[in-house]
């Protein structure tokens, strides 16, 4: 028999800053082998170590997917189930979602969610039917990146907008402040950033191989950013490096800042810090000098000062004019098809809503769910909130709640959907036509279907027609087909020829020259200029202008852990594919060779992290990859396949940070000692 093979372009919808193409193989009508599309400017013919992997592992075994419609049998949390039909699923939801409606309101109802797909469709279509329905929410950014993004609206009033990193070749100087391509946009770091001729500033307090291949490492101790950027600051001032033309037409309230900045010496900076004064100078003079590129990253701001740090470090492009011109400029998370032209909202369905829908803190989640008058019905879908969400313990308390209805959406038999009353089986993006984007590059895609939804599953939009159905609803918008949607956000966007001719090209920038963002200089901010100083922080209740302060928390002795993303596994994704979790394995935690004699902790050696939310056990890795005083253990782990059902979001308390009520996960203290006799 001869072979038909089929090459067909997709693109990675997972939350990572590279998006790279995809080409899927296909033989005989069968999937091969998915792997990287080599015309791709930033995967380049590779896919990184974990979808190489997942892809062709996990995600197409049909022994580890969701396939039907479960209900529960057994206790929440036992993750017993029959299979039941998609029309009992639906009624079941559907008939307690009318009783909740009636007896409690809309807001009883709560659905949390987040990036579990990027895919424009799935990603945002299920938003028209929360919204109709007047759900509350769990605000999804509280758990990953909203007190940055707090911070620079009020600097620049836009966070939205980053830099075009193919303007990285009119740059002299990278700073990348807090991010760790190395494992979170693997090829954005060897092709875009390692590559790079420019001089290369990397602040972490880890030595990562991000850090290792910088020319300048400032690796500070945690959440003393703003005291970094602060001396910074001082040595441009000192050494006249301030861009006074561009502060005195562009920014509002250098004049309160600057008796600030004149305190802050080096020498300052580097007692608060531990970076190094000559390192200080260094890095300054380097990224004043320019064209610099500033790329935040969403880790460093995961800090309880994490807003105040984010304005702080936000004021370098300002007072060295690093903004507007090619080679300059700041990236946070760029919503490329915004930029494009895709009106977002009106694809998340705002229109339905009648009334502005109820938020809580992700901080907040396992507390108010713990309330059995507040929530009554809970949804779950594009995430797996008892793996990933602080106050484990709390969480897994209240999701065993007899009355509490749990409705989970999920490729995945995750350990949230182990507390589902239904189970609903996604259908994953190698199953069905979508859209993509990078939040980091400037590059739009397409998602191809190249099989069949596995077993009876479904794409999240046709599960939430179903539900819109169910519930009698009758507006357009929560019915509209994929080929609609498609076609509306391409034409949105600009994208000629239809998607079919799309598929063929599989992917392409939003525009064919570099664009330079702010290149008029006028900001979103109620001056219209960069608000160095903000009365609309005042209003919100902050400083009115970054404070040069570090986190002057007393620790009491306490170590500082931080969970920052892991090689192996893209969130809590891909902790269940057998090879991966073989590559990655035994649950560990670094610790400094200081802190560890001091401990009595030897390499390979079991040790308890323990604070007052509970405990966890891991095994020691001593190792200099923190400052002393700092942990490492990667995120990522599933619950269940650990030790006592438990991975690091066991210690994580909940804590907020400065602003945005968001998350502080870096912030965690704990104690760690050797388990003897083990
Ligand atoms: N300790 C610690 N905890 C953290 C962090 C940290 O740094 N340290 N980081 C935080 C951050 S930044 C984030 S973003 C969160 C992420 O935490 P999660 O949102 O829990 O992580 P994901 O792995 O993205 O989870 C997505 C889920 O969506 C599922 N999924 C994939 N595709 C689809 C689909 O098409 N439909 C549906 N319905 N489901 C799908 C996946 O199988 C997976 O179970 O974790 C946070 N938690
Ligand atoms: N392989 C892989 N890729 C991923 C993910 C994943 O889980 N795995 N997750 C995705 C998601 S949801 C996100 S949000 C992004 C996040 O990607 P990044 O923005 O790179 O964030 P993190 O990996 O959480 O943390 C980055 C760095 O912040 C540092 N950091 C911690 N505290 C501080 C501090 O106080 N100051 C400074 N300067 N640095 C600090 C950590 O040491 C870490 O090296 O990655 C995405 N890509
Ligand atoms: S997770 Fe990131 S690095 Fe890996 S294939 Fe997807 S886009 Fe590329
Ligand atoms: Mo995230």
């Amino acid at each position: 028999m001869t072979e038909n093979t089929e090459i067909i372009k997709s693109n990675c919808p997972r939350d990572c800053y590279d998006g790279c193409g995809i080409s899927i193989e296909k033989i005989n009508g069968r999937i091969n082998r998915v792997m990287g599309d080599d015309t791709h400017p930033v995967s380049r013919g590779r896919l990184c170590n974990k979808c190489a992997i997942a892809y062709n592992g996990v995600w197409q075994d049909e022994n580890e997917r969701l396939l039907y419609p479960l209900k529960r049998t057994g206790d929440k949390g036992a993750g017993q189930f029959e299979h039941i039909s998609w029309v009992e699923a639906i009624d079941a939801i559907t008939d307690r979602l009318k009783q909740d409606i009636a007896g409690h309101g809309p807001e009883s109802v709560i659905h949390t969610h987040y990036s579990g797909t990027l895919s424009l469709i799935a990603l945002l279509f299920p938003m028209r039917f929360f919204l109709k329905l007047g759900a509350s929410e769990v605000d999804p950014d509280s758990i990953c990146n909203a007190a940055g993004h707090a911070a620079l609206s009020l600097l620049y009033g836009e966070s939205h907008v980053g830099f075009d990193p193919r303007t990285i070749k009119d740059s002299n100087c990278v700073l990348i402040w807090g991010a760790n391509p190395s494992h979170t946009g693997p090829h954005s770091h060897k092709h875009w950033f390692a590559a790079s001729s420019a001089k290369k500033i990397v602040v972490d307090p880890l030595r990562t191989r991000t850090a290792r291949d910088a020319d300048y490492h400032l690796q500070l101790r945690p959440g003393t950013d703003a005291a970094l950027a602060f001396s910074l600051l001082h040595v441009m001032q000192r050494e006249g490096l301030f861009d006074d033309g561009f502060i005195s037409r562009h920014t509002l309230g250098s004049e309160e800042l600057l008796p600030v900045i004149a305190r802050c010496t080096p020498e300052w900076g580097a007692r608060h810090t531990g970076v190094p004064a000559k390192l200080i100078e260094e890095a300054a003079r380097c990224y004043a000098a320019g064209p610099s590129l500033l790329w935040f990253g969403q880790g460093f701001q995961r800090q309880v000062n994490g807003g105040n740090c984010m304005r702080s470090v936000g004021l370098l492009p300002a007072f060295t004019g690093n903004i507007g011109k090619p080679g300059t400029g700041f990236t946070y998370v760029t919503i490329t098809p915004a930029l494009a032209g895709l009106d977002f909202d009106a694809m998340a369905g705002a229109q339905l809503a009648s009334a502005e829908p109820v938020s809580i803190s992700h901080m907040d989640f396992a507390g108010q769910l713990s309330n059995p008058d507040r929530f009554k019905t809970l949804f779950v879908w594009n995430t797996n909130p008892v793996a990933s969400a602080p106050n484990q313990i709390q969480l897994r308390r209240a999701m065993q709640r007899e009355d509490l209805f749990t409705v989970v959406i999920d490729c995945f038999r995750t350990d949230s959907a182990d507390y589902a009353d239904i189970v609903l089986p996604a259908a994953s993006f190698l199953e069905f036509d979508d859209l993509t984007f990078s939040y980091f590059h400037y590059n739009i895609g397409v998602q191809s279907g190249a099989m069949a939804p596995m077993g009876e599953s479904l794409p999240n939009q046709e599960i939430f027609r179903r539900l819109a159905e169910g519930m009698d609803y009758t507006e357009e918008e929560l019915f509209e087909s994929d080929e609609v949607l498609i076609a509306s956000m391409l034409e949105q966007m600009g994208v000629q020829g239809g998607f079919r001719e799309f598929q063929q090209r599989g992917w392409q920038p939003i525009s064919d020259e570099p664009v330079i963002p702010w290149s008029e200089l006028q900001f979103p901010t109620p001056s219209g200029r960069i608000e160095l100083a903000s009365s609309t922080a005042e209003s919100q209740g902050l400083p009115r202008i970054p404070q040069a302060a570090i986190d002057t928390r007393d620790n009491g002795g306490l170590l500082r852990l931080i969970t920052p993303a892991s090689d192996y596994r893209m969130n809590d994704s891909y902790a269940n594919d057998p090879t991966l979790a073989r590559n990655a394995g035994e649950s560990e935690v670094y610790i400094h060779p200081q802190d560890a004699e001091h401990l009595g902790v030897v390499d390979g050696m079991p040790v308890t992290l323990r604070n007052d939310n509970g405990s966890l056990r891991l095994t020691a890795s001593v190792d200099a990859i923190a400052v002393p005083g700092v942990l490492v253990s990667y995120k990522g782990r599933w619950p269940k396949q650990e030790q006592g059902h438990k991975n690091v979001n066991v210690l994580h308390t909940g804590q907020k940070a400065d602003m945005a009520q968001s998350t502080s996960v870096h912030s965690t203290l704990v104690t760690l000692a050797a388990n003897l006799g083990e």
